[in-house]
């Protein structure tokens, strides 16, 4: 016996399916695909993505429908071992994520394998006392017979519930994914209402689209060295919206890089934040864009609560 309604055939229409719910966690070393998984889970983009490693720095949600279920999916940042403050925040917040989670997706870079990154995850994987699913992704880079070998391997290292084969990037896989995660969530109503893809407010997300673009144009460490922070977001007459925000960086020269000659770089990258920032906020947006100098931002607890991580003293 139980308290669930039984299920009643479509046609009828007269008892809708009961409603399911929960948190589903993915994590995976540095450059694994999360975000891009998590963006084609939800049909938008919810979380930046870029070619290199550790570009998401705290947890950010996005939220997916698939039939009576909503599958609130927790992007984290990726797992590797921590060196600097900033390092050892992302890492703590990415395992703490996962411990709050109903349902821990280890996500896998296939054309990669098992690396020293994977095997450190799968070894503290057995700690965390939650049901798992193994994800194979960039299967459109890899070999199919390779895939079955690596499937085996991972598995027999740590036992997965479910083990899926996707590519992100063109979305093969991404459906049958998503139905699992539906099926596998607790009875129970819905979280948010139907239409909201993400839990972050409008400033963060715009922030976080900015840093997108710093990373797309500039290269090596600089991305690293820098944050977006929105200082302001001004809904005006005429219902467009002036939008400031600072980049900080770590030393005068990178402020110059930002900037560009005769302020080019800063130019194109506040041109292409601020087309995106506009559909996000479905809204007309004037977007200013500020850079400063703070030497030892990644030591001061104050950007690490703008960016929603744990300050970790010492
Ligand atoms: N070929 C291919 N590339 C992919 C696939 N999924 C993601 N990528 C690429 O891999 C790179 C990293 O993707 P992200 O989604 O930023 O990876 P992440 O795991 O969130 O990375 P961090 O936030 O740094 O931990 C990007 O260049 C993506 O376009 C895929 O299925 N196939
Ligand atoms: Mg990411």
């Amino acid at each position: 016996m139980t308290d669930a309604p039984e299920a009643l055939p479509p046609e009828d229409g007269a008892l809708p399916e009961p409603t399911r719910c929960g948190f589903v966690a993915l994590i995976g070393a540095p450059n694994a695909g999360k975000s891009t998984l998590i963006n084609a889970l939800v049909g938008a983009k919810v979380s930046i993505v870029s070619r290199k490693v550790q570009t998401t720095r705290s947890v950010v949600r996005g939220i997916a429908l698939e039939g009576a279920s909503q599958i609130i999916v927790v992007d984290t940042p990726g797992i590797f071992a921590p060196k600097r403050r900033l390092d050892r925040a992302m890492v703590t917040s990415a395992w703490g994520g996962a411990g709050d989670a109903d349902l821990v997706a280890l996500l896998v870079d296939a054309r990669k394998g098992v690396d020293e990154e994977v095997e450190a995850i799968l070894e503290k994987l057995g700690e965390l006392k939650r049901p798992k699913v193994l994800i194979l992704n960039k299967i459109d880079t890899i070999d199919r017979s390779r895939l079955l070998a690596l499937a085996q391997d991972i598995n027999a290292r740590h036992p997965f519930r479910e083990t899926f084969m996707i590519s992100a990037l063109t979305g093969d896989g991404v459906d049958k994914v998503r139905q699992s995660f539906a099926a596998m969530m607790k009875p129970g109503p819905w979280l948010y209402p139907e239409d909201q893809v993400s839990d972050a407010p409008l400033r963060i997300l715009a922030a976080e689209i900015t840093r997108e673009k710093l990373f797309e144009r500039l290269h090596d460490e600089l991305p690293y060295q820098s944050t977006v922070e929105t200082d302001q977001w001004k809904v005006m007459k005429d219902g467009s919206a002036r939008v400031e925000q600072t980049i900080f960086v770590a030393r005068e020269s990178q402020r110059k890089i930002v900037l560009g000659k005769g302020g080019a770089t800063i130019k194109a990258i506040g041109e292409m934040a601020r087309k995106e920032i506009a559909e996000a906020a479905e809204t007309k947006v004037h977007l200013f864009l500020f850079v400063k100098v703070r030497e030892n931002w990644a030591d001061d607890p104050e950007r690490y609560r703008e960016m929603g991580l744990e300050f970790p003293r010492g």
